[in-house]
């Protein structure tokens, strides 16, 4: 694939991170601007007055159980982020048009799963690990190569003389106790996935009357453990919206109704559960917040696979999995409009998280920065603020067109979102075009002044075969206002190296 072309010119012999130096060979597909992010931490999460730092400590408070355990070095062997996990040697997620690789054992870990069975293995039952990710895709403004996971495991002792799975034993106590919080909570949760569609119980839980019981005794305690972390995450804040949504439509019409609307506005907040599939996990699942209007994917989840706790040595274990996206959900509860965001050094941006930072017990209203208020009373009693992020001024976009021909129609591919429908890269295959090599290309040029890329057309030559297509990039800084001469230059070396490094014919 063109990747291997267009990097191997400047593909360093070794490279060293955190300490550590790795020989790279025809794998190695990672760019400058990647690499550069490895070295520096800490990440995200754990940068004080950081959103995502302000997540990942809402989230730990709420699952308190877990032991917290900070990010390892990105670079993993692609045995413990794929085959460990179960994830087949021809899964689409594991080419290089999805994957950085340093060489064909070494990989930038795709999800924080790649720990799993390390962290299983060096005896850790209940953790919450928080790292940065990273997956080569599309542009947009909910996109980033780089993101942020935290992945959640707990699991119990089906030995013989373990009373963890007992009648009234530890798992049974937890789960009636967060069933308890949830019972007078605002929330509805739908539920109606048939076990067939989530995976099924696994063979060895099915086949054994003690593991089967374990089994759905764990997935009991999942449900109550997320269910309530999505309440805790989103209940106040769902609340506070629909109040101050009723408040306002009452305020329009204040002389025809005034009596009782407050209480009639109150809606729960609803949480659904999808089927899923992991290799990872069975039964696997998806839970979804309902919104602002809309579903929101918070995570995945699901019973961990056998194979999981027997290559870590626990195999007389049961217990679940979670992973979910730190900043997708960051996004949604704090108001940040664009993923790149999370990168910004810029204070107007930061300083809005920084108050939170202090366990206040009574709110700050002032302030004409962050929107700081508060929702009253959640289930614990505590007192949360809101943080709403309020946006300064966006400077103007700038928009240009490429237009191209791809090298030979029969060995055009397009790239999907979905890397399930992609299919696997052979690499010494003839050049070919990949969207994500140029999503690649245009962010090592024009690093965070790509808002996003879009194809606007493609159509092919009636009498050539031939396939033509344009993508048009959207130009911006959320730092400043771009001068029309720099858009341009910037535009122009895109276009040369568009035409020197993807192996198509410019129009
Ligand atoms: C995984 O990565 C699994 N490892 C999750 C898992 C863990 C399942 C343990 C079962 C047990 P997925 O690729 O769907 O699954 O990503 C998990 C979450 O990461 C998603 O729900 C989403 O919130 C977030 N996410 C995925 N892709 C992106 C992206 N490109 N940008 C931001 N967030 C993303
Ligand atoms: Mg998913």
């Amino acid at each position: 694939a063109s990747y291997a072309s267009s990097s191997s010119s400047t593909a360093p012999k070794t490279i060293t991170v955190l300490g550590q130096t790795y020989e790279t060979d025809d794998f190695f597909n990672v760019p400058p601007s990647i690499l550069s992010r490895l070295g520096p931490r800490p990440v995200l999460p754990y940068q004080s007055s950081h959103p995502l730092e302000l997540l990942r400590t809402h989230i730990e408070s709420t699952l308190s159980r877990c032991e917290s355990l900070a990010a390892p070095s990105p670079i993993v062997s692609a045995e413990s982020n794929f085959d460990d996990l179960g994830i087949a040697p021809d899964h689409p997620g594991r080419s290089p048009t999805d994957t950085y690789y340093i060489n064909r054992q070494t990989c930038l870990r795709t999800h924080t799963s790649a720990h799993e069975v390390e962290t299983f293995k060096a005896g850790k039952t209940r953790w919450l690990l928080t790292a940065d990710v990273y997956r080569r895709d599309e542009i947009d403004a909910s996109h980033y190569p780089i993101f942020h996971q935290m992945e959640g495991a707990s699991n119990w002792s089906t030995a013989p003389g373990s009373t963890d799975f007992d009648e009234g034993g530890v798992v049974q106590k937890e789960c009636e106790e967060m069933e308890a919080r949830l019972e007078g909570a605002q929330i509805e949760i739908e539920d109606n996935v048939s076990l067939e569609d989530a995976g099924g119980w696994q063979k060895g839980h099915e086949a054994d009357p003690v593991r089967r019981k374990a089994a759905e005794l764990a997935l009991r305690h999942l449900k109550a453990t997320l269910n309530g972390l999505a309440y805790d995450l989103f209940g106040d804040r769902h609340a506070a919206e629909v109040a101050a949504a009723a408040a306002a439509s009452q305020g329009s019409t204040a002389e025809s109704s005034n009596d009782g609307a407050a209480s009639e506005v109150s809606e729960p907040l609803r949480v659904r559960w999808i089927s899923a599939f992991f290799p990872f996990t069975s039964p696997s699942f998806e839970v979804e917040v309902w919104f602002r209007g809309q579903w929101l994917e918070i995570l995945g989840c699901g019973i961990s696979q056998q194979s999981i706790l027997d290559r870590a040595s626990v195999q007389d274990r049961v217990g679940w999995a979670f992973g979910l996206g730190l900043e997708r959900i960051a996004m949604v509860l704090y108001s940040i409009p664009d993923i790149r965001l999370f990168w910004s050094k810029d204070e107007r941006f930061l300083r809005q998280f920084q108050q939170a930072d202090q366990p206040t017990r009574m709110p700050k209203i002032d302030s004409s920065e962050a929107g700081v208020s508060d929702a009253g009373g959640n289930m614990d009693q505590r007192r949360k603020k809101l943080v709403t992020f309020r946006p300064y001024s966006k400077f103007p976009s700038c928009h240009k067109d490429v237009s191209f021909w791809l090298p030979k129609p029969d060995l055009v591919k397009d790239a999907g979102s979905d890397s399930s429908t992609t299919e696997p890269v052979e690499v010494a295959s003839p050049p070919s075009f990949h969207e994500n090599d140029l999503m690649e290309l245009i962010r090592e040029t024009a690093a965070d002044l790509a808002e996003d890329v879009k194809l606007i057309d493609s159509f092919s030559h009636p009498k050539t075969g031939r396939v033509s297509k344009c993508y048009r990039i959207n130009y911006r800084s959320m730092e400043r206002s771009l001068e029309n001469e720099e858009v341009n230059a910037l535009h122009d070396v895109v276009v040369q190296r568009v035409r020197d490094e993807l192996g198509v014919e410019i129009r």
